[in-house]
C-alpha cells in the first residue's frame, strides 16, 4: 500500500512538472524576425481571408475566373487549379488589394510551377493608378510581373515590367530567363525592389536588374492563372492542372 502511494505520489509530481514545464496556451509566440513584414505560409485549410481577396472574377481572355479554383491543400499549399467545366476554362487570380499594399522591399514566393500548356501562372505587384499619369510610373506605378510561366517554354520564366496604362502609351521591357529543369520540382523566385531599381532572382541567383519604370507607389500581391493562347493550346492540355504555393514573403530588405 505504502509502495503504491509512492508511485501515485511520483506520477503525480511528473505530471505537475509537465504542466509546469509546457506553455500555457495564452502564452506570447515569439517574435517575429522584424526584417519580415508579411506572409502567407497557406497554412490551415482554407484561403486567409484577412490577407487575399479575388481578382476580378469573371470573364478573362480565354478562361473564367472563379473563386472556387484557389485552394489550400491542408499540406501548406495554394493550390491555383485550371479545370474544364462544360465548354469552360475556369481558373482564379487571387489579390492583396486593400488588405496589404507596399513600397520597396524584397517580395518572394516558393513556387512548382503548372505541368500543361495554354495557361501561365504568374506572381505579379500592381499599383492602385496604374497608367493614371503617362510618363510618371514613379507616382502612378508600374504591373511588375516577378514571374510568369509558360509551359509552352518548359525551361524558360519571365519577368515583366508594364507601365504608362494597357492603351496608346503601354510600355513594356521583359528579360527571359533559360533554367532548364525549372518546370520540375520547387523553385524561389523573388524581387528586390528599392527606389533606384528592380532586381529579379530565381533560386537565390539573380537573373536581371533595371531601372526602367521604377514605381514608388504602394502596390498589391496577385497570384494567379491565366488562359490563353500566348501560353499555348488549352485544348491540348491534361486538366486538371495546378500551379502551387508554398509561401509569399515581403521582407523590408532581402535576407541575406
Ligand atoms: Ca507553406
Amino acid at each position: 500500500m505504502i509502495h503504491d502511494m509512492n508511485i501515485f505520489a511520483g506520477l503525480a509530481a511528473c505530471i505537475l512538472a509537465l504542466a509546469a514545464a509546457a506553455p500555457a496556451a495564452d502564452a506570447p509566440k515569439p517574435p517575429a524576425d522584424d526584417n519580415l513584414v508579411w506572409s502567407d505560409e497557406f497554412d490551415g485549410k482554407t484561403l486567409d481571408a484577412s490577407k487575399w481577396g479575388y481578382h476580378y472574377p469573371g470573364k478573362r481572355r480565354d478562361g473564367v475566373t472563379v473563386k472556387e479554383a484557389a485552394t489550400l491543400d491542408g499540406q501548406g499549399h495554394l493550390l491555383i487549379t485550371t479545370s474544364k467545366v462544360g465548354s469552360e476554362y475556369h481558373t482564379s487570380m487571387i489579390e492583396t488589394r486593400g488588405k496589404f499594399e507596399r513600397t520597396f522591399g524584397y517580395f518572394e514566393c516558393r513556387v512548382k510551377l503548372q505541368a500543361q500548356q495554354g495557361h501561365w501562372s504568374a506572381f505579379w505587384l500592381m499599383p492602385q493608378h496604374m497608367g493614371k499619369v503617362v510618363g510618371d510610373p514613379k507616382t502612378s506605378g508600374t504591373e511588375i510581373d516577378i514571374f510568369e510561366y509558360l509551359r509552352n517554354k518548359p525551361d524558360k520564366i519571365q519577368h515583366t515590367l508594364h507601365w504608362d496604362g494597357y492603351g496608346k502609351d503601354h510600355k513594356s521591357a521583359a528579360h527571359v530567363h533559360d533554367q532548364p529543369g525549372i518546370g520540375e520540382g520547387w523553385h524561389t523566385v523573388g524581387l528586390d525592389w528599392t527606389p533606384e531599381a528592380y532586381v529579379f532572382y530565381v533560386d537565390g541567383k539573380e537573373t536581371w536588374r533595371t531601372d526602367k519604370a521604377v514605381s514608388h507607389a504602394p502596390q498589391y500581391i496577385i497570384l494567379s492563372i491565366e488562359v490563353g493562347k500566348w501560353a499555348g493550346n488549352i485544348a491540348d492540355a491534361k486538366l486538371p492542372d495546378s500551379v502551387m504555393f508554398d509561401y509569399v514573403r515581403v521582407y523590408k530588405t532581402r535576407p541575406k
